[in-house]
């Protein structure tokens, strides 16, 4: 069922391995930028009345306003099932502990005497986190986005998700559920590009925000790359991805499960198992069969599975599986070896690290108190998923006082007609009677 690529004879360093070998999926969002494009325009342009034709158009529901009703957002908690709510609770007392501790505290550097350099956090104003609801509903996205961004000190904070036909044209009831849970009380029925053109042009409604989080379809990750710089995005998510680094001491029926459980998302999840044991890979391809027999979106998860992005991948030891997976750079990496904490330790690209047996993917993805929000389509060599970083602005202060700008001033001049900019030097001398002045 799942793609084979034979690595045992090819060389064994990271940079030997041909990332080009190693299944992933090409989403195309070039092509989705010209559909989105006029979408967007449209919002700018006509607002609430684009959105409303878009949910007539794409959701196949006729609303009149977009804003979701605050009655409505308190009847969704109401009518909440306990055993949601209570999920739902802890997932985000988890998250808020994790949160919280990446808080950061504003420093200062005494560069020289009279002379210092702070960095100040400051948080976005305002922003805008888009909840998908197409092939499922996901108020855990919910918790991922919202905690984070209230621990950086978000004051202004609005979701956005998909208007369902189902529910009289109002995001999924859970989605409202959740946000009522978290105190956000500003939520919009609008989904897919319109939503981000919504955040980032602003409507009658919704006021513009600075950033949009969050993710979505290619028609999402689309218009964040056109609205990129208007407005300030997280990444252009792609498809879900989990990568599982095991040797010959891994169940076989948990590789399984948690492959499965990450091709659930979507036809074009990627699941990957890195091996050095054949007799690993061969049980692992006979229990996805036979638990692929039993799940429920069985079309999907075939979909995923068979697709080029995902396949086992056979390495000659756990060496090279380092290698392989610190090439691929997984969006959500398991290590099911001996010693997984020591390997573990020595990968370097992923989004995020499951540790052994006992923390699945879904863990992370619902509970563990780590975001779920992460770099996918080997992003993650060079970003990280989201956090509360990702919500503030580090602002550099400088203050000098006169001896300290005297004692670097004729630097400051040299290097200005270094790169025959003399105004720039100009700029100094003009404190000191026009003269670089002496130093001492
Ligand atoms: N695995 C997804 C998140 C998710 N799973 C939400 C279930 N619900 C991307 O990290
Ligand atoms: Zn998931």
């Amino acid at each position: 069922m799942l793609n084979r690529i034979d690595l045992r004879d090819s060389p064994s360093s990271e940079g030997a391995i041909d990332r080009d070998l190693l299944p992933r999926a090409e989403l195309d969002v070039e092509a989705a930028l010209e559909k989105v494009r006029p979408i967007c325009e449209d919002v700018r342009h006509r607002g609430t009345a684009a959105l409303v034709e878009y949910a007539r158009r794409f959701d196949r529901v006729e609303i009149e306003r977009v804003r979701v009703p605050a009655d409505r957002i308190e009847r969704a908690l109401a009518e909440l099932d306990p055993a949601v709510r209570a999920a739902l609770e802890e997932s985000i007392r988890r998250a808020r502990l994790v949160h919280r501790d990446q808080r950061r505290t504003d420093s200062t550097v005494r560069v020289v005497p009279g002379g210092t350099v702070s960095e100040r956090w400051v948080p976005v104003e305002r922003v805008g986190l888009y909840v998908p609801g197409g092939q499922a509903v996901y108020p855990s996205s919910v918790v991922m986005n919202v905690v984070p961004a209230q621990e950086a000190g978000v004051a202004s904070l609005a979701v956005s998700s998909p208007p369902q036909r189902e529910h009289g044209g109002l995001p999924h009831p859970t989605i409202l559920a959740a946000c009522a849970l978290l105190g956000v009380d500003e939520v919009y029925a609008a989904g897919g590009a319109q939503a981000i053109a919504m955040f980032a042009y602003g409507t009658d409604e919704c006021a513009p925000a600075q950033l949009v989080t969050g993710p979505g379809n290619v028609y999402v990750a689309a218009a964040k790359r056109l609205l990129k710089g208007r407005i300030g995005i997280d990444a252009e998510a792609g498809p879900t991805e989990i990568a599982v680094l095991a040797d010959d001491s891994a169940d076989p029926r948990h590789v399984a499960a948690d492959l499965i459980s990450q091709a659930e998302h979507d036809e074009l999840a990627a699941a990957v198992l890195v091996t050095d044991s054949a007799a690993l890979a061969e049980a692992v391809e006979a229990e996805v069969r036979a638990q692929v027999a039993l799940t429920k979106h069985q079309e999907r998860v075939t979909a995923a599975l068979t697709g080029r992005q995902s396949g086992i991948v056979l390495v000659d030891g756990v060496e090279q599986g380092l290698a392989v997976v610190n090439a691929y750079a997984a969006e959500h990496l398991e290590i099911l070896t001996r010693d997984a904490a020591a390997v573990a330790a020595r990968v370097r690209n992923a989004g995020a690290v499951f540790v052994g047996p006992w923390a699945p993917v879904s863990l992370g993805d619902y509970a563990a108190g780590s975001n779920h929000v992460l770099p996918t389509g080997g992003c993650a060599c060079h970003s990280s998923g989201l956090s509360v970083q990702s919500f503030l602005r580090g602002i550099h202060v400088v203050e000098y006082d006169r001896a300290a700008l005297a004692e670097v001033a004729g630097h400051v001049v040299t290097l200005a007609e270094a790169e025959d900019l003399p105004a720039h030097g100009a700029a100094v001398k003009a404190r000191f009677d026009g003269k670089v002045p002496d130093s001492k």
